[in-house]
């Protein structure tokens, strides 16, 4: 068995007060993060199966025909750690040609990570796993059995779309402090992010014909209803999933089909017909704009690597 390091509390109450808050402000807003239930993963899963949603597909292409150069540009012998780790399966396609000399799965969905470093741990049984379930957003400091050589974040899926820009360079300066061996920068960061296109594919992407997105974004009122007791008619909403040019972001939001209260033990809120929950952000970047924030955030020696279309991009950068 893999080691195996809990640092998540349920702390149910703050989980609480932050959802609160958000549903009862002016414009009501939701964290990404409640979109992951067990459901909500297993959609988000149909969504990266779906033909409208070419990240995860392109992404793979990337690391599929680029990996050798990749490790070339990374070296061998790094400590792997897999920001929303998940199944693992992104990273353990790596390991032929990268040879990690630990990894490190880090998951906010404990029992899901605990499980998969465990398969994984009896396939690569020369590999030193230690697997980590906590917050990686909140906090990066990372538990002792880390290595602090040469450390590799690996952040796929273009997750950082979800951080607004400002949140986004507070976060890629974690990674880099976190590459830091006192004044010395040992290590890098590897990391999947989605590139500015024709605003109808972006779209298509986050508004798919069989309804997949939709599914998704609206599970989040069950996923609601469970952890606050509210009475989130599903029925009375729709999904609204497009590009927002302005902002570069594309931005879902749940949206009342009808004039309504929704109700919860301690609190309630009025939605008038056509009032929007944001659920969610994804920006989108220019292969500029993105170097540019590695750069600020303190990382040096970009390479990238991007698909035909430039739809999708890989980017190494070293801690400088
Ligand atoms: C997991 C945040 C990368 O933004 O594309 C997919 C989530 N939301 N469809 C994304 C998502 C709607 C996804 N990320």
């Amino acid at each position: 068995m893999a080691q195996f390091i809990q640092l998540v509390e349920q702390r149910t109450q703050c989980i609480d007060d932050e959802l609160v808050a958000g549903l009862t402000a002016t414009q009501a807003t939701t964290s990404p993060k409640y979109l992951y239930d067990a459901l909500g993963s297993k959609l988000f899963e149909a969504i990266c199966e779906l033909p409208e949603y070419y990240p995860t597909r392109t992404e793979a292409k990337i690391f599929g025909k680029h990996a050798q150069e990749m490790a070339q540009a990374i070296g061998l012998g790094t400590t792997l750690i897999d920001l929303g780790a998940g199944n693992c399966a992104k990273a353990a396609n790596l390991f032929p040609c990268l040879q990690p000399a630990q990894y490190v799965p880090i998951d906010i969905s404990v029992e899901f990570l605990r499980d998969s470093v465990n398969k994984l741990q009896q396939q690569f049984p020369d590999i030193d796993m230690v697997g980590v379930g906590m917050d990686f957003s909140v906090d990066l400091r990372l538990p002792k059995n880390v290595r602090s050589e040469k450390r590799l974040f690996f952040y796929p899926g273009s997750s950082i779309g979800n951080f607004m820009p400002d949140d986004a360079l507070v976060f890629l300066r974690q990674i880099k402090s976190a590459c830091m061996q006192g004044d010395v920068a040992d290590g890098g960061l590897l990391i999947g992010v989605d590139l500015v296109k024709e605003n109808s594919i972006l779209d298509a992407a986050y508004d798919d014909v069989l309804g997949v997105t939709a599914s998704f974004n609206l599970n989040l009122l069950l996923h609601l209803n469970r952890l606050l007791d509210a009475d989130f008619d599903l029925r009375e909403w729709r999904h609204r999933g497009f590009f927002n040019d302005k902002l570069s972001r594309i931005e879902m939001h749940l949206e009342a089909l009808s004039d309504q209260t929704v109700r919860w033990p301690n609190g309630v809120r009025r939605f008038e017909r056509g009032e929007r929950i944001h659920t969610e952000n994804s920006y989108k970047y220019t292969r500029q704009s993105f170097i540019s924030l590695l750069t600020e955030a303190g990382f040096e020696n970009v390479t990238t690597w991007t698909d035909p279309q430039q739809w999708f991009m890989v980017c190494h950068a070293r801690a400088a």
